[in-house]
């Protein structure tokens, strides 16, 4: 196994020891197997002071030159030094405060006059993705800008404070940059961490029982030993993604017969959705997005959209080697080796979960996913809009301007206003061609996915990200509480997002 990062692996011991510790009647074997083999990478854990319930820390973003599995030596756009960034920790009621400071140099396209074409990739921001907290001020405001010091003449850093609800779901986000126009590139080149909301959830017995394993899964775009810039279109076009989970390729977990391990699995990709498979083994989801269930679900297969999470149980069965298999059945993302003395672990019977209700709706609206293609002229022929309630897109969009105004992103302009505590009922539809996939995603509050397709839910399921298949729609209840300000809705296909296929919403009173 070869480590993206030398720090982030030994950073690791301390966890996979603890790990050991805490599964308690380890067996000699199971001790020994740990002890020989190489420990399961996760990144660098950062937690919030149990004394000032503040976790104070600092992210600079700069450069590095990393060894990818596969792929080589490679200059990226790293979170301090590593793929993916440390792994945050904070309960609700909590503090975050995060001083960024960014060691990247100076943009080189000085200036640009169309928002909606991809630019200043050494510019970011950051976004604490499925955190239902303030997106406005000095919080979760994706409207910043952190300049690149050399420019700011300044290494004084950005800071970013966000207080941590007390009823804040216990659960598992991330964090990432969100710069309109740079964020896919910086995405597709590691920037991206694990954001864990310690609480409730984590105390039932069965799951403090558990092994507890992040699985980041980071996708990256690699060619000549850099990550392009999203400058054209096309760019990724060529270039395969390497898939790494928590920086390594197909790193290898073990199991015991019976053990009963809890993974929080995080889409950290931009441009692919992954179909998560473990065959041979049993996984039961506990949480999606965050949000944990009223009880386990056995499952055979899970969709995670780009920026999707899910946090599941699972139980080694019989001994030998499976695969966590991702974008399809050849990808391997992870493998899973179940050997050693069987133990007996149980599931829980119930989790202290949202119930997934919410009361009729008062208000519908209807967004849609549109793509037009070759409309323009020059390195980004495409346009990609979300159409909203009223708005007429031309017949023909051919010959179209970036400059009309059919449901283009502004950041000066409120395409959905929504009024805090009104129930309102949203069918985001997909119209572009079959292979086109968009998830949804949208900041500051939970939805309640009640029907894909037109087909409802046995149980709807609360998300901040979901999957709008193509030709195809989802619908969704939202009771937006608690913040008002603007925020934003969009594409999680980040090329797409920084394309345009985003809006703004503003949650007011
Ligand atoms: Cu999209």
């Amino acid at each position: 196994m070869t480590a993206l990062s030398r720090r982030g692996v030994l950073k690791s011991l301390p966890l996979a020891a603890g790990a050991v510790v805490a599964a308690g009647a380890a067996s000699p074997p199971a001790a020994a197997r740990q002890a020989a083999d190489p420990p399961f990478p996760e990144p660098e854990t950062r937690s919030s002071s149990p004394d000032t319930g503040r976790l104070t820390t600092r992210l600079t973003v700069r450069f590095t030159d990393l060894d990818v599995p596969g792929v080589g030596r490679v200059s990226t756009r790293t979170y301090e030094g590593t793929v993916p960034g440390p792994t945050l920790r904070v309960h609700p009621g909590d503090s975050l405060d995060i001083t960024q400071v960014n060691a990247l140099p100076a943009n080189g396209d000085a200036t640009h006059e169309e928002m909606n074409l991809p630019h200043h990739f050494n510019s970011f921001n950051l976004h604490t993705h499925g955190m239902h907290v303030d997106p406005t001020g000095e919080a979760d405001n994706v409207f910043r800008v952190f300049e690149p010091a050399a420019v700011r003449g300044t290494a004084a850093g950005y800071r970013t404070r966000v207080d941590v609800p007390v009823n804040h779901p216990a659960g598992t986000y991330w964090y990432h940059p969100h710069h309109h126009g740079s964020t896919a590139t910086q995405v597709l080149g590691g920037m991206a961490g694990v954001l864990v909301v310690e609480g409730d959830v984590d105390e039932v017995p069965e799951i403090a029982a558990a092994r507890e394993v992040v699985v980041c899964v980071s996708e990256l775009k690699v060619s000549g030993g850099r990550v392009p810039d999203l400058t054209s279109h096309g760019v990724y076009d060529g270039i395969a993604s390497t898939f790494l989970v928590n920086g390594v390729k197909n790193p290898v977990l073990t199991i015991a017969p019976g053990e009963i391990q809890r993974w929080r699995i995080v889409n950290a990709g931009a441009l692919t959705a992954h179909f998560l498979s473990l065959a041979g083994q049993e996984m039961h989801q506990i949480a999606c997005d965050g949000v944990t269930f009223m009880e386990p679900v056995a499952t055979t297969g899970l969709t995670l959209p780009m920026g999707g999470r899910v946090d599941v149980l699972v139980k080694g069965g019989r001994p030998g080697t499976y695969q966590l298999t991702g974008g399809g059945p050849s990808q391997h993302l992870l493998t899973l080796v179940v050997t050693g003395a069987a133990r007996s672990m149980a599931l829980p019977a119930a989790l202290p979960g949202r119930p997934p209700e919410l009361p009729e709706p008062t208000r519908r609206r209807t967004l849609t996913f549109r793509s037009y293609e070759n409309v323009f002229s020059g390195a980004f022929p495409n346009a990609y809009r979300i159409l909203g309630d009223g708005e007429t897109p031309p017949a023909d969009a051919r010959g179209g301007r970036q400059d009309t105004a059919w449901g283009r992103y502004s950041p000066d302009l409120v395409n959905q206003r929504v009024r805090l505590g009104e129930v309102e009922e949203w069918t985001v539809v997909n119209d572009s061609h079959a292979h086109s996939h968009h998830p949804f995603h949208l900041h500051t509050n939970h939805f309640l996915l009640t029907a894909v397709d037109n087909r409802r839910l046995a149980t709807p399921i609360w998300h901040d990200t979901v999957a709008v298949p193509p030709k195809g729609s989802v619908t969704f209840r939202l009771r937006a509480e608690d913040f008002t300000g603007r925020s934003m809705l969009h594409c999680h296909q980040l090329q797409h997002g920084d394309e345009g296929m985003m809006q703004v919403v503003e949650y007011v009173n």
